[in-house]
């Protein structure tokens, strides 16, 4: 059976970050360990003001240093969210430590959304985001993300030859593999984008757009990806996968929209999503 450790906070209510990766990498015949970075009482997204934060951050080298005397092996190292600069540090370490010539390393940089950091983020966080991004063989930062790493201006609206330039740039972070979130050319399709490389080689994976925002698309795509990654897809079909999913997440919350207002129902997709890894 394949393995993964996702190393992200805890957000109790609010479907994101771990409550999202676990199921779904589950789902995807994996077994997915946890290291909790913070426990918050709802995300820090928009919606939800006085949540509490408790740092995990002095539990991780502890965890480590146990799962090594085990000799605990992973297939894919995946973080997401991070809560401190002293966490990326330590996560940083802990790529080290388990990574071999084998797995994969997965930085999902969240940051922020629709041209904003997220609650607490600073620039100074954006450059320790940056340094663990160059360790990794897959990043996935949404367009807002992308403006942060690059340090250039937001904008909605862009062509191929931007997003192939962008991701031109991601690349010289030190990362292998960039894929972009989001991405859409007109108001009919919207997807992600990656360059591999080692290859010089672009990807692009589109399907329906749904010209709504809803928070939490970035953990399910990630997850996606991540879990493909280590059941051994191409790029391609880690890309067409996480993709179709996210878009199946989408429609599926959209009913229900009014009563979840704070995150996607992945949960109603599961059984998709089992489908298409085993129709693979
Ligand atoms: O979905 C990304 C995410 C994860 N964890 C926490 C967040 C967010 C985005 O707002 O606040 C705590």
């Amino acid at each position: 059976m394949k393995k993964i450790v996702s190393i992200q906070d805890i957000s109790c209510f609010g479907k994101c970050s771990l409550t999202v990766a676990l199921p779904i990498i589950s789902a995807m015949g994996i077994e997915t360990a946890v290291i909790p970075t913070a426990v918050l009482s709802t995300h820090t997204g928009e919606g939800f003001k006085d949540y509490t934060f408790r740092d995990l951050t002095s539990d991780i080298p502890a965890i480590a240093k146990h799962w090594k005397s085990m000799d605990l092996k992973f297939d894919a190292l995946y973080t997401g969210y991070l809560g401190s600069m002293e966490q990326v540090q330590i996560v940083s370490d802990f790529f080290d430590d388990f990574s071999t010539k084998d797995n994969y390393i997965i930085v999902d940089p969240v940051l922020g959304d629709a041209g904003k950091l997220y609650a607490g983020f600073t620039q100074e966080f954006v450059s320790e985001m940056k340094r663990l991004c160059a360790k990794a063989d897959f990043i996935m930062p949404n367009m807002t993300e992308v403006a942060f790493l690059l340090g250039i201006p937001y904008t909605e609206t862009y062509d191929e030859a931007y997003v192939r330039d962008v991701l031109r740039r991601l690349a010289a972070l030190g990362c292998k593999v960039p894929v972009i979130t989001g991405v859409h050319f007109d108001d009919k399709q919207q997807g992600a984008a990656a360059y591999d490389s080692v290859n010089d080689k672009y990807y692009f994976s589109f399907d329906k757009n749904v010209n709504m925002r809803f928070h939490g698309t970035g953990d399910i795509f990630s997850s996606v990806f991540s879990g493909a990654c280590a059941l051994g897809m191409d790029i391609q079909q880690c890309l067409d996968i996480a993709v179709k999913f996210t878009l199946d997440c989408i429609e599926a919350t959209i009913p229900n929209m009014q009563e979840t207002w704070y995150g996607s129902c992945f949960e109603l997709c599961l059984g998709k999503l089992i489908e298409y890894v085993n129709k693979r």
